[in-house]
């Protein structure tokens, strides 16, 4: 997260260096006319960069570029664009600025990129295979398969836990309890320890997978909302459009995906599981799960999960929102439940 902050901070100082020299000099040489501040990109396209001279009778002494903070190129007219292969950047926000000599003064021009997917998401409807009951009383936060069990995390300040049980039983067997002050989000089990996230605590919380006992705290620095496994590494959302790479010694941050189709960032990534280079993903407050691209962040596909439950049931049980994606190894299925859900739902791909 720091990473963003930084960012932030630099593109927050390039912007008022430029516009104290905007003001004071009112220096006014040229425009963008191609890569206009605010615009996007899809991911693969070449980004073409093009000042064009306001007064067609002026002349500078020279032009920098700068992308992301890094000077990229110079010359000393503005007759060439600037052109920038988007093919190995990764998603997301992108600051290109272009700095203008003349007469020992200066302007620049920022335009702030976005590149998105190149993919189209594939609307999926779902397929659904066997339904087995769930227990309604589990506010579901985390969902995966280990060794034959179902685990489940769950959430709310008094009843947050990690339990396991055989699909098809609503007899829980709870393995972990968070303190009454912590908030439980998104779990999973790795190299034997057992990890649940927090909401709002700041913390993931370590136990060991075979006594169970809390090994100890990581901070997460902010929002912990759904986690998965990769076979190196964890894999973290915070309700917004990042995924985070967990050190799964340290719990370091060492690498954050950015989330995108091909019109707009994702935002509200809940629950999460890892499958073989893609992470399928609960999208807040939708009946949607999203099929990411692992290396990427592009989004492949849309699956809609409307109308699993009915208005009956969701009143009977106080349902919450869609939330808990479980990949069963064994039928290569996905099982799908929510926040006090009566039923698991076994999802065919
Ligand atoms: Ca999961």
């Amino acid at each position: 997260m720091f990473f963003n902050k930084f960012t932030f901070l630099l593109a927050l100082l390039v912007f008022i260096s430029s516009c104290s020299t905007c003001n004071n000099d009112k220096v006014k040489i040229a425009k963008w006319t191609s890569a206009i501040d605010g615009s996007t990109i899809s991911s693969g396209s070449i980004l073409v960069a093009q000042l064009q001279y306001i007064d067609d009778e002026q002349k500078i002494d020279s032009v920098v570029y700068y992308f992301n903070g890094s000077r990229i190129s110079s010359s000393s007219t503005l007759a060439e664009p600037v052109k920038i292969n988007t093919d190995s950047l990764k998603l997301g926000n992108y600051a290109l600025s272009a700095t203008i000599y003349k007469n020992k003064k200066k302007e620049v021009h920022i335009a702030n990129i976005t590149i998105l997917s190149n993919i189209i998401p594939l609307p999926l409807e779902k397929t659904i295979g066997a339904v087995y009951p769930h227990n309604n009383q589990n506010f579901t936060e985390g969902l995966f398969f280990d060794n034959g069990f179902l685990y489940e995390s769950t959430g709310m300040n008094g009843s947050s836990y990690i339990c396991r049980y055989k699909l098809g039983s609503v007899l829980l067997e709870k393995l972990t309890q968070l303190p009454q002050e912590y908030f439980g989000e998104g779990s999973i089990r790795y190299d034997n320890k057992l990890i649940q996230l927090t909401w709002k605590n700041g913390v993931g919380v370590v136990y060991d997978a075979t006594t169970f006992k809390k090994i100890k705290e990581f901070s997460i620095g902010g929002e912990g909302w759904g986690l998965t496994y990769d076979g190196s590494h964890l894999i973290m959302s915070d309700g917004s459009h990042r995924l985070f790479y967990l050190d799964k010694e340290t719990y370091a941050i060492t690498k954050i995906i950015e989330v995108y189709d091909n019109k707009t960032k994702v935002i509200n990534i809940n629950e999460l599981e890892y499958v073989d280079g893609v992470i399928y993903a609960n999208v807040w407050m939708t009946e949607q799960i999203i099929k990411i691209e692992a290396k990427s962040g592009k989004v492949l596909a849309v699956i809609n999960c409307a109308g699993l439950l009915t208005a009956a049931e969701i009143e009977k049980n106080n349902c919450d929102v869609l939330n808990g994606i479980a990949y069963n190894p064994q039928t290569k299925t996905l099982f799908i439940t929510g926040k006090n859900w009566p039923k698991i739902f076994e999802l065919k791909l």
